[in-house]
């Protein structure tokens, strides 16, 4: 048995260690020999490369960057100190059930009596309610891997077709996007193209802050001499260094870039050639923004219309260029609509599909990528095909060996599963790598829904805020301990692998899932020994659909340092730029998309003045349950705040530190105040990694995308005044960290 260690301990004598690996020797395999194991960063889409440090008992100790083409030998403050996670105290080391019901308290149990109950409630709720009467939510931070296997699982194991994944807070509205402009879902250019561009467009991004390792590709390029365009309605760090910011009015971003292509065309920076040969739908678009000169759009954004025409200016007459975007524009009910609109200035200018010339959103979580590609969509199967194109089903349910017909019907995505949580239509959920009670909108119908639950069952190695509504906690195991695949921002698929095992009695994701398929008496098609034996049935699943992964091999990812998809045949070496000569229609010719500006679900009004808008910091992650608990990150970033300019913040008679009173249809937020001329003064922010009373989520509103039922997480209304005393000396007492602590304006202002 290992020993315990303290997080004290860790690191301690490292420094006498040699390490004894060789990339070409492998490791020794000595007691006491250091080993370095190459691995990734489990934190956002970059994906950084990085070798854990792993003793001789088998414990992760430490970390060091690793000389991956995407990171080269760098990393971001989180990502240096993820391996804490890994011997944190805090970890769950065996299952939890609640025995006596609902009021009873979390009792240590054994595997085989939660899973045994898992199973039977399940099938006991289906006979009752019908099969889709369980659901299965699940994440992105997981190996591909285990995100295909969670595709399955529900509809082979489970047979629901309620299955969909912490992707549909993130990614969609970009993939929806993606879709309709080019017929296929991923960045188009390896990130080395981002250095050629002259013209860099950035809408919606905190680069520097969730994307680090974007920034170094952006000096690059600048020290060549490339023009940086921030689109933002708070001058980020990012903002703050760019040769042109535009901080825009929350939730018009449709209108500035159709008015930003009204000047293109005015000037004729177009690329005509590029627009008859390979695409369809111009005249429609170029009819339509005749409506959005810059003189027109600048109240409604909010932006004078001379910068509109200095965007087009630099935008338009570049001869290389990329365009990237991220939540800012996509956590809107026109959230698609705007990434199309975009997507317009990328097709106008011809600059796709070529060395410098390109496109793609920041992929938020690790596997943000390749967690949206192989089924746990509720609307998808593995490899990007559709579940209601009836040849793919044929297809996976040959892979799968069951019979087409034995689809479940399909099922609603997860922020529409709220509602039939509260009516009862669904009433269980299994939630694995997520945490939806700090990161889903309107928490108070949150935990009305997830408390109305039957049965709820959440496999996680940390106790999280919505763990602790759970009827059943399973211990799962944390990135080092498993190995497998993701797939980066870029495309790139890289290899994860496996440093130590889980503690006590927390078992590999996959392996519970696997186990629960077989008491649910579908132990055949789980019969998996290894992570591998899932990425070989996953390549053959995604063979011939878009994001086809055939012929990625780990020993191909090795050997090439990643393999950009589509792969489709085991001599391919991966296709790190797309679109060179065709897009994914059946025409190979990408799609204009007309977007007119519609505004956000919820206005500012006389009663909730001010927009609202949430986001994140640089040292934490999510809904904070992994970063929250390491000392350097809590000690920079202790708590929220509400960031709010110097000119609002004397409206309100309210100065940095002071609590905060924050109101929404929703619910309301005491905060401590931080006042930077860093924002719009009719705009608030919020960053949101945090829960219970704290979570920014308690005032944003449930109104999601048509098109990608993503929520308007970045805009709503809410009112604001100075806190009432008591309420101020409640919230005070409540802190955890000393309140000179708390006013975080020094560091960040
Ligand atoms: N440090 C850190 N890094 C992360 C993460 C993390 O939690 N912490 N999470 C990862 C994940 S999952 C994701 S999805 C990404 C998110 O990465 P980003 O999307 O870059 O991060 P956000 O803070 O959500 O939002 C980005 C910016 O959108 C701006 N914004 C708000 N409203 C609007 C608007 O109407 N228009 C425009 N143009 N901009 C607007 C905000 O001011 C904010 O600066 O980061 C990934 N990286
Ligand atoms: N207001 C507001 N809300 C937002 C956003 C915003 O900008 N504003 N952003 C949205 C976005 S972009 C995202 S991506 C979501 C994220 O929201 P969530 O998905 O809820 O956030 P996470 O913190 O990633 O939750 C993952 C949980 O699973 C655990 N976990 C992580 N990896 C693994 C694993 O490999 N196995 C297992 N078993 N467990 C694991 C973690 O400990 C954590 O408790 O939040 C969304 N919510
Ligand atoms: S940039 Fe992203 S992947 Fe790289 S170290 Fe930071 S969090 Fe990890
Ligand atoms: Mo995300």
């Amino acid at each position: 048995m290992a020993t315990e260690r303290k997080l004290t301990d860790i690191g301690s004598g490292d420094a006498a260690m040699q390490p004894i690996y060789s990339p070409a020797g492998g490791w020794s395999t000595t007691e006491d020999a250091v080993k370095l194991v190459p691995t990734h960063c489990p934190f956002c889409g970059m994906q950084c490369g990085m070798n854990l440090k792993v003793d001789g008992e088998g414990h992760v100790f430490g970390v060091e960057p690793r000389d991956f083409p995407v990171n080269k030998g760098r990393m971001c403050p989180k990502g240096v100190v993820a391996y804490q996670q890994i011997n944190h105290p805090q970890r769950l080391t065996y299952p939890m059930m609640r025995r006596g019901g609902k009021d009873s308290p979390l009792e240590r149990c054994t595997w085989d009596e939660a899973l045994d109950f898992i199973a039977r409630r399940f099938r006991e709720i289906q006979a009752q309610h019908g099969p889709n009467a369980v659901s299965i939510y699940s994440g992105s931070s997981m190996t591909t891997e285990k995100s295909y296997l969670m595709g399955k699982f529900a509809r082979v194991a489970v047979g629901t077709g309620n299955i969909d994944y912490n992707g549909r807070l993130c990614m969609v509205s970009a993939a929806a996007g993606n879709n309709k402009a080019f017929g296929v879902d991923r960045a188009a250019n390896p990130w080395s193209d981002i250095a050629l561009a002259d013209a860099i467009l950035l809408a919606g991004s905190n680069t520097a802050e969730c994307h680090p390792l974007t920034m170094p590709y952006l000096w690059e390029a600048r020290d060549r001499g490339a023009k940086l365009i921030v689109i933002d309605p708070r001058v980020t760090p990012s903002a703050r260094t760019a040769d042109l910011h535009l901080q825009i009015r929350p939730g018009t971003d449709a209108a500035l870039a159709n008015a930003i292509l009204y000047e293109m065309i005015r000037h004729d920076w177009l690329d005509h050639e590029f627009i008859n040969s390979r695409t369809v739908g111009w005249d429609e678009v170029a009819a339509t923004v005749a409506n959005y000169s810059p003189a027109k759009v600048a109240i409604l954004c909010g932006i004078p219309a001379a910068r509109i025409e200095q965007a087009a200016e630099i935008w338009g007459q570049a001869k290389t260029s990329f365009l990237g975007h991220a939540r800012g524009i996509e956590h809107q009910t026109h959230g698609s609509n705007n990434v199309m609109a975009y997507i317009n200035l990328v097709l106008a200018s011809g600059r796709i599909g070529r060395p410098g010339c390109g496109y793609g959103t920041l992929t938020g979580q690790g596997n943000g990528q390749g967690g949206r590609e192989h089924g746990q969509k509720v609307d998808q199967l593995p490899g990007q095909r559709k579940l209601d194109d009836p040849a793919a089903r044929q297809y996976i349910a040959e892979v799968w060996g069951i019979n087409e017909a034995d689809f479940p019907k399909p099922g609603y995505a997860i922020t529409d599963q709220i509602e039939p949580m509260l009516t009862g239509e669904i009433r269980a959920m299994l939630n694995i790598c997520s945490n939806p009670m700090v990161s889903l909108p309107d928490q108070d119908a949150i935990r009305r829904a997830l408390t109305n639950l039957e049965l709820y069952v959440v496999i996680d190695f940390f106790m999280s805020e919505s763990a602790e509504l759970a009827d059943v906690v399973l211990p799962g195991s944390v990135w080092a301990e498993d190995e497998g695949t993701t797939t980066n921002v870029e495309g790139r698929v890289i290899r994860i692998n496996k440093a130590t095992n889980p503690p006590g009695e927390a078992r590999v994701d996959w392996e519970i899932i696997c186990d629960l398929a077989a008491r649910l008496g579908k132990g055949d098609k789980f019969n998996y020994h290894s992570a591998g034996e899932i990425w070989d049935e996953l390549r053959v699943a995604s063979k011939g659909g878009k994001a086809d992964y055939y012929g990625i091999t780990y020993e191909k990812i090795d050997a090439q340092d990643g393999v950009f998809w589509p792969c489709p045949t085991m001599e391919s070496k991966g296709t790190p730029r797309l679109f060179e000569q065709r897009f994914y229609f059946p025409d190979g010719k990408a799609r204009f998309n007309t977007i007119e500006y519609q505004p956000p679900a919820e206005m500012p009004d006389a009663e909730y003045p001010f927009f609202y808008t949430t986001g994140r910091v640089i040292f934490h992650y999510l809904s904070g349950n992994q970063t929250r608990r390491i000392g350097s990150l809590v000690e920079n970033a202790p708590e929220p705040y509400v960031e709010m300019h110097p000119l609002l913040a004397q409206k309100l008679g309210l100065e940095r530190g002071d609590i905060a009173r924050l109101r929404s249809r929703r619910g309301e937020l005491y905060l401590p105040v931080k006042v930077t001329r860093s924002i719009r003064p009719d705009t608030v922010f919020v960053p949101y990694h945090w829960g219970g009373k704290q979570a920014a989520n308690i005032l944003t509103i449930r109104a999601y995308d048509p098109i990608s039922r993503i929520p308007e997480y970045k805009v709503c209304a809410v009112a604001i005044e100075r806190a009432p005393d008591d309420a101020i000396i409640t919230m005070n007492a409540m802190r955890e960290i000393p309140v000179a602590k708390a006013s975080p304006g020094e560091q960040f202002a």
